[in-house]
């Protein structure tokens, strides 16, 4: 039996309180509302319920704790702090400033203790959701040690936006019956009172999505909410949601009301509010010696559960499989192809790849929005990650391209090598959860086939222009986009390697399989490289992808012309900007000013290749025909692109001569 809640507990719940009054005022800015009022439930989760060892924030057996609502994460850094995290108190009064470790949202990878970067609402719960599908798959798989738990503080904005609706729904529909959400069900948003917008009963909809509810009517009531946890926690068969009550600010003259969401109130609030809190307004971040020493308790009981883990481990049979899997090394061979194989749209070629390196990966884990057959995401030897069958590998993640991003990154956060995939025009309905996988610099693997207007018949709602643009501009991410099916290969191979997020974008019609023997399609892991042409080129055609044919085409038109041309296949920008700049010129020599970029997409960005060239690329969106034609239409064709070259070698060299 626990023992009862006293007044420590009490005091520790004000400490919060206080700590998130006094950091926001010294900021000047900040979130104080959601800290007071959910202090309570995160005090008892974390005093009572959460496994995890602060000396050891990396251990694998830990439950994961995700801070949903980031904006409130003076809560977050409180927690860390009092339970003995490498988190100084110097850097809780140093909140928000520059180069802390106590950023304005929670950053991953940036303070010890956070398990996601957390801020854009809805984000956090749907992440943590991907968290326990990678929980319940590697407990299914390997054993109890192997699983963990996770618990998430979500606000109502988090429960309003739509990604929470999708992930939850894929939740409740897994049975994810390792995760718990506590709802700070405080009823106030920045506009004001939830009833200005959110009317649902959101207890209700949780139901409907299959997962077991409760309330606590009481957010300061501690056995209330010890209670409701500990009945979530046993609950089987059932992701949990537990709506608590609480009050918004609670202990501030502004309590319950909007006013109480965000920034400093001044220093005479500030004073009040701590009196009412039963602390001395005159003294700022003051943690009562008695209230650090029950949080630190956190310190020898996670080690003493990290310890009897790790013993339990060691005598699995599975530890060999799960070391290797925790130490995140990877052997595997992508295979290669031959103009036989082909030709082959380079989606069917990923597809293939795949298929080779599955069995060799056992982190592997993936599945697509529900264009399993279009995007070839789907390893042929693979079960169904489903209910009852949590150690199937293939995610059937529905018609969510959003819940899909947010729980790809939240498997990738979970030590598994994780990829999703949909249309690349879809990429718009996920950007946020992959613009996170970007920030928070982790390896994601984005696989995007119908990769332009080449695609055809669906017509410009399905046909990608601004996409490979919009990913460029986003740091972090290396986007790559093959020309056949050795680039694939090669494509894969730097997204499993590298440590950040790949896009992959990749054909729906097919190519021709360029002849290794005679293309040095190997090369394609440098991002750019010579694919063909004269040794002393007066014109360098640079493509990506599908198009890189097209120069080739273009190419045999020149010759035809007596004009000596090279094709450069750049399928990565990012990684070809990493090649030392002696490589670089060597590819695209400064003094070859006769270019001509080719690319069936947004031209932005093509400038820095195409300098004062040529950039064959679309302005405007695509057209519903078979492919060819809608290429055709829009000018990728080989005398087109030959016809650019020879205009810029004109203009530029009579430029040169006048
Ligand atoms: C996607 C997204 N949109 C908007 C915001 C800006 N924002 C921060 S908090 C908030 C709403 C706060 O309401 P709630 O989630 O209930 O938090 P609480 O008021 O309880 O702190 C908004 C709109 C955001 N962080 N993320």
């Amino acid at each position: 039996m626990s023992r009862q809640f006293d007044d420590i507990d009490q005091l520790g719940i004000n400490t919060i309180r206080t700590l998130a009054v006094d950091a926001v005022e010294q900021a000047k800015s900040g979130h104080p509302g959601l800290p007071m009022g959910a202090a309570p439930m995160a005090h008892v989760l974390w005093t009572r319920h959460l496994r995890h060892s602060p000396a050891n924030p990396h251990w694998p057996g830990r439950d994961r704790f995700v801070l949903s609502a980031g904006h409130g994460c003076m809560l977050l850094y409180s927690l860390l702090h009092l339970t003995g995290y490498d988190l100084p108190l110097d850097e809780l009064k140093r909140f928000r400033q520059w180069g802390s470790m106590t950023p304005g949202h929670p950053e991953y990878g940036h303070t010890p203790g956070v398990e996601t970067t957390t801020g854009p609402l809805g984000q956090g719960i749907s992440t943590a959701i991907g968290m326990a599908i990678a929980g319940a798959h590697l407990k299914a798989r390997f054993g109890n040690d192997a699983g963990f738990r996770v618990f998430v503080i979500a606000s109502d904005g988090d429960l309003m936006e739509g990604v929470s609706n999708e992930a939850s729904s894929l939740a409740g529909h897994l049975a994810l019956d390792n995760l718990v959400v506590l709802y700070d069900d405080n009823t106030v948003t920045i506009d004001g009172h939830t009833d200005l917008a959110f009317t649902e009963d959101r207890v209700g909809r949780y139901d409907a999505l299959g997962w077991s509810t409760s309330t606590v009517s009481d957010g300061n009531d501690l056995d209330e909410i010890d209670k409701a946890l500990a009945a979530a926690i046993s609950k089987t068969g059932q992701p949990s949601l537990i709506a608590v009550k609480t009050v918004i600010g609670f202990g501030s003259p502004d309590a319950g009301t909007s006013r109480a969401h965000s920034d400093a109130r001044g220093a005479e609030q500030q004073a009040v509010t701590k009196r009412n809190l039963g602390f001395d307004p005159e003294k700022f971040f003051v943690i009562p010696e008695e209230a650090l020493a029950r949080y630190r308790e956190a310190v020898g009981r996670g080690a003493a559960q990290e310890a009897e883990w790790s013993a339990s481990v060691d005598a699995s049979p599975h530890a060999a499989e799960l070391g290797a899997i925790w130490s995140g090394e990877l052997e595997f061979d992508t295979g290669s192809f031959a103009p036989d194989d082909g030709p082959m749209a380079t989606r069917a070629a990923s597809g293939k790849v795949l298929a080779r390196i599955a069995p060799e990966i056992p982190q592997l884990i993936g599945g697509s929005a529900d264009l399993t057959p279009s995007n070839n995401t789907r390893p042929p030897d693979w079960d169904d990650l489903a209910p009852g069958t949590h150690e199937g590998r293939y995610v059937h993640f529905g018609v969510r391209e959003h819940g899909m991003g947010a729980v790809v990154n939240g498997l990738v956060l979970s030590g598994l090598r994780a990829y999703g995939g949909t249309f690349f025009n879809f990429l718009d309905y996920m950007k946020p959860a992959v613009r996170l996988s970007a920030l928070m610099n982790i390896p994601s693997i984005w696989v995007y086939t119908h990769d332009s207007v080449g695609l055809g018949e669906d017509g410009p709602t399905h046909q990608p222009i601004e996409q490979l643009a919009t990913l460029r501009a986003q740091p972090n991410t290396t986007v790559f986009r093959p020309a056949d099916a050795n680039e694939t290969a090669a494509g894969w191979r730097i997204a499993l390697e590298r440590r950040n997020p790949t896009a992959l974008a990749l054909t729906r019609q097919a190519l021709p399989v360029l002849d290794p023997a005679t293309y040095p399609t190997h090369e394609a892991s440098r991002g750019g490289y010579v694919l063909d042409g004269d040794d002393d080129p007066q014109v360098l055609l640079i493509a990506t992808g599908s198009e890189v044919h097209v120069a080739l085409g273009a190419r045999e038109i020149l010759t035809s012309k007596s004009i000596r041309s090279r094709v450069v296949s750049l399928p990565s920008w990012e990684l070809f900007e990493e090649q030392a700049l002696g490589y670089r010129e060597q590819v695209i020599p400064p003094s070859v000013r006769a270019r001509v970029c080719v690319e069936a997409a947004s031209p932005i960005g093509w400038e820095r290749y195409a300098g004062e060239g040529e950039i064959v690329a679309l302005d405007r969106f695509g057209a519903s025909a078979p492919g060819a034609t809608v290429l055709e239409h829009l000018g990728f064709t080989p005398q087109r692109v030959a016809d650019a070259a020879s205009d810029a070698l004109s203009r530029i060299t009579q430029g040169a001569s006048q």
